[in-house]
């Protein structure tokens, strides 16, 4: 299996990655400190699932994949200052991650807030990159891409569900009743479900729902409960799951798809693809966080408890969880197929992250 032609492939595409985000970085002229902190946190390893979505994306829409890097390398950085803004102590307050200490741990907390905030800014300067490298001349593709990348990762996107994350902690709205009345018994000595608080309005009202979308249904077509009230809590989870981790994985395929001419069809389905992998990636996250060893994981599991989060096992349990992940990763195996053979890596990398360990 190590040696199995899928795996072969994620190696060549993450070398790719790897190599290309070093040339970025070798070319910025930053004070040092800034630089050393970029570099510690995104030069760390991690899985590169998302720069590896955008060359696939590329590929199955059969384009040329010099056209994709700077857009992958883009959404690696987005990625990576999301991750050290998400375990700053106005956050997730984490001490590890990528296997190491967290930036603010090693940085200080002005440095890491910075760090962050200039990896966002060096997205956007490196998806644009090709114009400049072009002579000048702007093209409509890249300001496409832009366009995508920005809605990913902003308010409609990933900054949007990480608000209405917090809230569902921190917020009054879900009561905690109604949560713990929704925990199996099984689980109920493994973890708290938390004090959460989801603000349905502004979940219903906002943050890229979009009622066109066919993807809408994800959270109730694969729903497994047959408890409204516990119904309602895992559809109000999977819309800020939708945004906080789905909009940029989403937004990785599309933007891979944005760098070819393939037909906005095929883009939708690489939309929709992302979109149920996405959420069966955060299923498998919070599965990873009771039941992963603290070694692969590169972090301690059990923080989702500690900090009394929403999770789909806590409201689910663990069995109900694995089927609604996988029935989510069929789901997006066949909105590719279409793709024929073309599509047989999509398809592997879903089942990919069906199966991680970390
Ligand atoms: C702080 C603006 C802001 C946003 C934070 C996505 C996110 C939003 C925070 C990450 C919190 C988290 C741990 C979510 C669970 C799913 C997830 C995104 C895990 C980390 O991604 P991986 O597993 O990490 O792809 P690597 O290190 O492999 O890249």
């Amino acid at each position: 299996m190590a040696n199995s032609p899928f795996n072969e492939h994620m190696r060549s595409l993450r070398a790719v990655v790897e190599a290309a985000l070093a040339e970025e970085l070798a070319k910025v002229v930053w004070p040092g400190s800034l630089k050393t902190a970029v570099e510690y946190s995104l030069m760390a390893g991690g899985k590169r699932l998302r720069p590896v979505l955008v060359l696939m994306a590329n590929e199955v829409c059969g384009g040329k994949q010099a056209d994709a890097i700077p857009a992958a390398c883009a959404v690696e950085m987005i990625h990576t200052y999301s991750l050290i803004h998400d375990d700053l102590p106005a956050m997730d307050d984490d001490d590890f991650r990528r296997g190491r200490p967290t930036s603010h741990r090693v940085f200080g907390e002005a440095l890491a807030i910075l760090a962050g905030d200039c990896l966002l800014t060096l997205a956007f300067e490196t998806i644009t990159s090709p114009i400049t490298n072009s002579g000048g001349e702007f093209s409509r593709q890249i300001a496409e891409q832009v366009r995508l990348l920005a809605a990913a990762a902003g308010g409609s996107g990933m900054v949007g569900g990480q608000v209405l994350d917090l809230e569902a902690e921190r917020g009054t709205f879900l009561t905690s009743d109604k949560v713990r009345s929704q925990r199996p018994d099984e689980e109920k000595s493994g973890y708290r479900a938390g004090n959460s608080a989801v603000q349905e309005e502004a979940i219903l009202k906002g943050g890229g729902h979009d009622p066109k979308d066919s993807t809408a249904s994800i959270s109730r077509s694969s729903e497994n409960t047959s408890n409204p009230m516990a119904e309602s809590c895992v559809v109000e989870l999977s819309q800020i799951h939708k945004m906080k981790t789905g909009a940029l994985i989403a937004g990785a395929l599309e933007l891979g798809a944005a760098t070819t001419a393939v037909d906005q069809d095929s883009r939708s389905r690489l939309r929709d693809f992302g979109h149920r992998i996405g959420l069966a990636f955060q299923i498998t996250d919070d599965l990873l966080d009771v039941t992963g060893d603290e070694t692969r994981l590169g972090k301690k599991p059990g923080r989702d408890a500690d900090l009394g989060k929403l999770t789909y096992p806590g409201l689910l349990g663990i069995a109900n969880s694995r089927n609604k992940a996988e029935q989510l990763v069929q789901e997006a195996c066949a909105a590719v197929a279409t793709f024929g053979d073309r599509g047989k890596w999509l398809k592997e990398l879903a089942r990919f992250i069906l199966e991680r360990d970390h």
